[in-house]
């Protein structure tokens, strides 16, 4: 399988994020991306490819431009400020409250981009914990290219039946006009509407990060022509927390097209693969030749930030069942946060998809003694 990869990544550089206001070890760091970089170079049977720019364009057909003339400049903006910090998080949020009461006129007068940039960062920002550092928008976009040459490889005609895009940063918590959540760019998103514009097809995409996909979905919610299916932890007791309901099924043209399946803490290898089985016949009602896959491994046992209890098997055999819808795969990199087993798990679950066997590394699958393979 070709793999698309860019070393553009290392330049998104963090070692800390804010949680609930602390300083804390970043999750979201370079190491994840050549952990899996490694894994799938020493297995022998992955190409890495470097991406093509696509340009601004197939950004901004999902997103709201003045995200991305926000994240162009956030940085330069706060060293010109002399704002002393690591990195750049939002000072104030437009909280819904603010304008309760008010008319639908009067809040589309009164909500709009302020001039200081922590303001700034409130008005398109979800939340502190997408740390914002000199080379985020470079590495975002470049992110974007990568999912974008891996949609040109699979609807190349070459017959590539799969390809995978190791983006870094992730994307599938960025809303057409908010990032967050360690997201800038919605890779996923981007690349789903690349492949209806170049196909007029129907597109659908599956979601098996741990966390919902709150800017997928929000993106879609009234579209006809992307379904959105996404297994993930109960936001009742997870982030994103306001967004990820088994009640939420889209609206208009996208009634019935956003299929929510959240998950308890502690889920099962079996469990799981009993979710996945409902939402691959969500997709398989999708007529369409593509699919695009939003692939996180904070579903992980060991993982820091999750609470499901799966196990590296389980992705061999993911990969095989959503091979197994017949359709065309454009497979994206989302979270996972466990190091140690990042490289394993991708492995896992790509040559599942591939119809390789599962080969599980002695060790237990924490390869390289535990060090990058470079
Ligand atoms: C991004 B993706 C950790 C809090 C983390 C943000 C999580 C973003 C996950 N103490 N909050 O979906 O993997
Ligand atoms: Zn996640």
């Amino acid at each position: 399988m070709q793999v698309v990869y860019t070393p553009i990544h290392l330049a998104h550089d963090i070692d800390t994020e804010t949680f609930m206001g602390v300083g804390v070890p970043a999750n979201e760091v370079t190491e994840r991306a050549e952990r899996i970089r490694g894994a799938l170079l020493a297995d022998g049977g992955f190409t890495l490819t470097a991406p093509t720019e696509h340009g601004e364009a197939p950004v901004t057909a999902v997103h709201d431009p003045g995200l991305v003339r926000f994240l162009e400049v956030a940085w330069s903006e706060t060293r010109a400020q002399n704002i002393p910090r690591a990195f750049l998080s939002a000072d104030t949020y437009p909280n819904r409250s603010m304008f309760e009461g008010m008319s639908a006129e009067a809040v589309a007068r009164l909500v709009r981009e302020p001039r200081q940039i922590g303001g700034r960062a409130g008005f398109w920002g979800l939340d502190s914990a997408a740390p914002l550092v000199a080379g985020t928008y470079v590495a975002a976009r470049g992110a974007v290219d990568v999912a974008l040459t891996a949609v040109d490889l699979v609807l190349g005609g070459a017959g590539v039946g799969a390809a995978y895009g190791l983006c870094r940063p992730p994307g599938h918590h960025a809303a057409r006009s908010m990032y967050g959540g360690y997201c800038f760019f919605n890779n996923a998103a981007i690349a789903a509407q690349a492949i209806v514009d170049a196909t007029g097809e129907r597109v659908a995409i599956l979601d098996v990060d741990y966390h919902h996909g709150n800017g997928s979905q929000q993106i879609f919610w009234r579209r006809g022509d992307v379904r959105y299916v996404s297994i993930h932890a109960d936001p009742d007791r997870q982030y994103p927390y306001f967004l990820g309901r088994a009640d939420e099924t889209g609206e208009g043209e996208g009634a019935g097209e956003n299929l929510n399946i959240p998950l308890r803490a502690g889920v099962t290898d079996d469990e799981y693969l009993a979710a996945v089985d409902r939402a691959c016949d969500a997709l398989a009602a999708v007529p369409g030749s593509v699919v695009v896959v939003s692939l996180g491994f904070d579903t992980y046992g060991l993982d820091p930030i999750g609470d499901f209890a799966l196990t590296t098997a389980v992705y061999h055999e993911v990969g095989r069942r959503v091979a197994g819808l017949g359709r065309r795969l454009v497979i994206l990199q989302e979270g996972g946060y466990h190091r140690p087993s990042l490289g394993e798990n991708a492995r896992a679950w790509l040559r599942g998809a591939e119809g390789r066997e599962f080969d599980p590394l002695p060790s237990g699958g924490f390869g390289a003694g535990g060090s990058v393979v470079a």
